[in-house]
């Protein structure tokens, strides 16, 4: 099935220059790039995006951290998309994050763990309009034409 998702390249990727190494990781997958924007973040978009992490101890300072300088905001479509970003990001806490993943390959810390990606269908609804509130593009490329053909 065709999914969207949210991922944020956050600060840390924007300051260590992995912007076009993240987004080639992607492209190179196969997945679709339909939304892409550098932006400072806002305290309130950033408290509304991690919202139902409000209550834990980090929450503060991944606040302070989101909003401390740009970050990418890109909108990620393909086959199974959710499943396969969350995938290819690895796991929240980098040192146990699987070589191979982004994550895995070149993040050490929690706190800058480098990368956000939407976790299920509803979370990448939510966040897609909070983020790109103007929406997304639809557009075809030539081997969307073969990948989308009746059956595959
Ligand atoms: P995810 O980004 O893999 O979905 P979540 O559990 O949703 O992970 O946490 C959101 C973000 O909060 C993480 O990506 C990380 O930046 C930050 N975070 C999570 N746990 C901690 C922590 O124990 N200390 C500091 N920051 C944390
Ligand atoms: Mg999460």
């Amino acid at each position: 099935m065709t999914e969207r998702s949210l991922v944020l390249i956050k600060p840390d990727g924007v300051q260590r220059l992995l912007v076009g190494r993240v987004i080639s990781r992607f492209e190179e997958r196969g997945l679709k790039l339909v939304g892409l924007k550098l932006l400072q973040v806002s305290r309130e978009l950033a408290e509304r995006h991690y919202a139902v992490h409000a209550d834990k101890p980090f929450f503060p300072g991944l606040v302070a951290f989101m909003t401390s300088s740009p970050l990418v905001a890109m909108a990620i479509e393909g086959p199974n998309a959710i499943g396969v970003v969350r995938t290819m990001v690895g796991a929240t806490r980098p040192w146990e994050a699987a070589p191979g993943t982004i994550r895995g390959d070149l993040a050490l810390e929690v706190a800058q763990n480098l990368i956000h990606a939407s976790d299920g269908a509803e979370t990448a609804e939510a966040e897609l309009a909070l983020w790109f509130p103007e929406g997304t593009l639809a557009y075809t490329r030539e081997i969307d034409r073969w990948a989308l053909a009746p059956g595959g």
